[in-house]
């Protein structure tokens, strides 16, 4: 057990740093056993803290070191003190040289923070708090200094080395050594510093700014990922012409540099000018790659491009302020996916993620705000709510203000606080300067955690015409917050007449209709409000809150026949397919712990076969509109649910579909299967997931011609969506034969390549019938499996806990024990890891008593770990209310 509780660092006690850096001198030597690294730093107090005698304070975590000088002299070791995890030097005077020297070992870092070994590469991550792992530094984000870095390694074994900025000078040293110094202009906080010295080779490109600079654009991969460059170098000058096109920012060095690594804690880091990804965000090719991980790559390379602005240049004052930089990023990278494939699709994709997941975060034990006022450890505030409802509240910003004052706040912002570290207040303040509205009260969006609740009701009067919308809010207490105050909500409404027209809204019984807006945004401020709709003769159809236009739950009584008349008559796109995920919620839930045999509703069926067989709707749209809603998310909307109920009704009302519609599923197939060569573009990649989702359909209900098709297009794939729709649907299906000869051939050809290997791992890990407890076993004993490498933690551990719901949740509790096992194992050699792994047990309160109560042990028996890290504590003991 952890003797003694981490430290609670608070918002409320922040103070400007006592002194600041202006100049970093590094060099590091590296060698097989380890890397001595030589930091000068140019120290001068700060005017600005109130602490003119404070002693220099720098951090640092797991350091022998080995020298401490002050001007270039010698300190004696009573001049300074070394706790674990500071370097306190008490007399100093106002300005000085500090030189730091430490021996640390890269090749047994199994924490993959500050500076390890993968494949034989060094590379580094120092986001949030890595940098104390290679140096003592302030190590705190409004510390922002310009950095000089020299590399010495092997030159056989290390042809390249990298680090942020420009190559100034490089040349050979004795014994097969090597060096090259690198110089980053930018002042920058500790946490962008990035270096690589590895055996790479390069993948070159060019970009031409708006300002007619050219860039040099630079992959580096080990040699045999050579191929799988191109889509990410794409997608890397897609996004530097949309930045400058939507933001006006243009890239300030003369070299991006993008580094792809195979152990990674998570997706990619946006180091200036040295951008450092997990080879699963970056490598792609046809043969390898899915559509989805296509996708993903693209707005990956993206979002750590956007960073270069907002976060780089601008950064966060303190860890609070993450979100800042990534809702921000976050929002910035959404608009840039939604504009290079299909709006509506995209904002299906990112409601689908908040609803299911960052609503359920919000609801549970570590819920937050998206600028939290207290962590234990920083690196569990990576989270949905930072990230995703962080990028909601930015657009809501956007919707407020609209598209061009938006931009002449975020023109203003970069402006004012180019080279600073700031707040989100500073942020919001911008936006308020810029567009003369007041965001007092949407201020609260950053202060409150929980996903507001809207209540809604309407009456018609048809004698006068009117129809009366009220909406009430209210917003759920979470940990530490409750009798929260009404927010600032943007709520974009339509209005639907008897066929389908969309009715002019006016808000007073004397407008013009002809004038008339047909949609609005109404802004929510109040507890309650009424908005009254005139000249209209017969009660309409909501559309309600279009585009999902905030990010919270929305309760109205809908019939069943409004929810098919707005899946077929629906202007927004968004809403239409909200109609049927709630069509389908609806009829799932009526079927929970129903008698056998219960009638499942026929105008699903019907909604269904009409979407089956037009093909004149937006294919892509068709597509997210026949995914049912998944488990997850009928769980999240659940009070107390019971798994198995839920996993029951979902197949009885998948299968009952796939019955009834089977010919229209063949149809569908073979309408969208295409002879032409295989493309990336929207129609194809909708083509595709179409007849994927058909294949899948027929083999839930065992069809012969189905298991004919899946195993003949696994054959003749020549890509990998086809390759894996037709895999997945095999081993989701009862054709054990042709399962188990799929997969075994599947891993033959792609064995000696991790992407796929993981992507092998997933797909069985989150079948009911490829991965029971068993099979999950015998996949942490395959010979591809490796504890060192997150990627394969979390395509087996991660998607069973995650995705595999009706296996995880086994009413014998096995599955909690499983995962409780591994995370105790993990957080002894990766605690970042082992912290988000324990995610799904930490909701066991939400849980129908039977499984939260096997949950809470699971939970427990981790909580009395001996050596439990701070990561681990800090989520088990919130979790647990200890
Ligand atoms: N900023 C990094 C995340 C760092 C996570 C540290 N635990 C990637 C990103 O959001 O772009
Ligand atoms: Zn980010």
């Amino acid at each position: 057990m952890r003797t003694t509780q981490p430290k609670t660092i608070r918002l409320s006690e922040y103070t400007v740093p006592a002194h600041l850096v202006d100049t970093v001198d590094l060099r590091f030597e590296l060698f097989d056993d380890g890397a001595r690294i030589h930091s000068t730093l140019s120290v001068r107090r700060n005017p600005e803290s109130a602490d003119a005698a404070a002693p220099v304070t720098l951090d640092g975590d797991s350091l022998k070191l080995e020298r401490v000088a002050l001007n270039g002299e010698d300190l004696a070791a009573e001049n300074y003190e070394e706790t674990g995890e500071q370097l306190v030097i008490a007399s100093v005077p106002d300005r000085f040289e500090l030189t730091v020297v430490t021996w640390i070992e890269p090749q047994n870092n199994t924490r993959l923070e500050g500076l390890y070994k993968s494949s034989g590469m060094f590379c580094t991550q120092c986001e949030a708090e890595g940098f104390r792992c290679i140096t003592y530094f302030p190590d705190r984000p409004d510390v922002m200094a310009r950095y000089r870095t020299r590399i010495e390694a092997d030159k056989a074994s290390c042809p390249v080395l990298l680090s942020n900025g420009n190559a100034v000078e490089r040349g050979d040293l004795e014994n097969g050594r090597h060096f090259v110094t690198w110089e980053d202009p930018f002042p920058k906080p500790s946490y962008l510093f990035g270096l690589v010295a590895g055996d790479l080779v390069e993948q070159r490109d060019t970009f031409t700014t708006g300002s007619g600079r050219d860039i040099d654009l630079r992959i580096y991969v080990e040699p045999r990922n050579a191929e799988k460059c191109d889509h990410a170098l794409a997608s890397l000058k897609r996004a530097m012409r949309w930045d400058e096109e939507n933001y006006g920012r243009e890239y300030d060095l003369d070299i991006f540099m993008i580094v792809a690594v195979d152990d990674f804690n998570m997706g990619a880091m946006e180091n200036k000018g040295l951008n450092i990804f997990n080879s699963s965000c970056v490598l792609a090719s046809q043969d390898t790659a899915t559509d989805l991980a296509f996708e993903r790559i693209e707005s990956i390379v993206a979002h750590e491009y956007f960073h270069n602005w907002s976060g780089n240049r601008v950064t966060c004052r303190d860890w609070f302020q993450l979100s800042l930089k990534e809702g921000f990023t976050v929002f910035r990278d959404s608009t840039f996916s939604a504009d290079m494939g299909s709006p509506t699709v995209k904002r299906i994709e990112d409601a689908t993620l908040l609803r299911t997941a960052q609503f359920a975060e919000d609801a549970g034990p570590m819920a937050h705000p998206v600028r939290p006022a207290a962590y234990m450890e920083i690196s569990n505030f990576y989270t949905l709510t930072i990230y995703e409802k962080g990028a909601e509240v930015v657009r809501m910003i956007h919707t407020l203000l609209g598209p061009e004052l938006f931009r002449k706040g975020s023109d203003l912002y970069f402006e004012r606080h180019d080279g600073q570290a700031v707040t989100t207040d500073d942020f919001v303040k911008a936006m308020e300067d810029a567009s003369g509205r007041d965001l007092s009260q949407f201020r609260l969006w950053y202060e409150q955690a929980g996903t507001p609740e809207l209540m809604v009701s309407d009456s018609h009067d048809p004698e006068q015409g009117i129809y009366r919308l009220t909406i009430e809010q209210r917003i759920p207490d979470t940990p530490g917050q409750t009798d929260k105050k009404p927010q600032h909500i943007p709520f974009a409404l339509g209005l639907l007449g008897p066929d389908g027209e969309a009715l002019p809204l006016m808000q007073d019984g004397s407008a013009d209709a002809e004038g008339a807006p047909v949609e609005q945004v109404l802004e929510l401020t109040e507890a309650r409000h009424t908005f009254e709709f005139h000249g209209l003769p017969s009660k309409p159809v909501p559309s309600l809150l279009r585009h999902f236009s905030a990010p919270v739950r929305v309760i109205y009584p809908w019939s069943r026949d409004q929810l098919v008349f707005l899946m077929s008559h629906d202007p927004d796109g968004f809403n239409r397919w909200d109609a049927g995920q709630r069509l389908a919620v609806d009829v799932i839930q009526s079927l929970v712990g129903a008698a056998e045999g219960a009638e499942i509703e026929p105008r699903l069926v019907e909604a269904y076969r009409a979407l089956l067989g037009d093909s004149t709707l937006d294919q892509a749209l068709v597509a997210k509109m026949l995914q049912l809603p998944s488990e997850a998310y009928l769980i999240e909307l659940a009070d107390s649910p019971d798994v198995a109920a839920i996993h029951h009704a979902r197949e009885q009302v998948l299968q009952h579909l796939a019955t009834s519609l089977r010919e229209e599923l063949i149809a569908c197939y073979h309408r969208n299967s295409e002879a032409g060569k295989y493309e990336l573009t929207p129609e194809s990649i909708a083509r595709r997931s179409l007849r994927n989702t058909a294949l899948s359909w027929l083999l839930v209900i065992n069809d012969e011609t189905g298991r004919d098709l899946a195993v003949q297009q696994f054959r003749d794939a020549d890509n990998m969506t086809d390759r894996m729709g037709a895999l997945r649907a095999l081993v989701n299906s009862d054709y054990a034969a042709e399962r188990s000869a799929a997969l075994e051939e599947f891993y033959k050809h792609f064995q000696d390549d991790p992407q796929v290997v993981e992507q092998w791992f997933s797909v069985q890990a989150s079948s009911d019938r490829a991965g029971q407890l068993p099979q999950i076993n015998a996949l942490l004993e395959h010979s591809a499996f490796d504890w060192k490498n997150p990627n394969k933690i979390r395509s087996v551990v991660g998607v069973f806990a995650g995705q595999n719901l009706a296996a995880f949740h086994n009413p014998d509790g096995s599955g909690y024990a499983f995962l409780a096992d591994q995370v105790c194992r993990l957080d002894d050699s990766n605690p970042q890891i082992a912290a988000r792994l324990v995610t799904p047990l930490t909701r066991w309160k939400k849980f129908a008593p039977a499984y939260g109560s096997l949950m809470r042990e699971s939970l427990e028996r981790i909580r009395d770990k001996s050596g439990l890290s701070a990561d681990l504590y800090e989520v088990v003991h919130k979790s647990l209310g200890s």
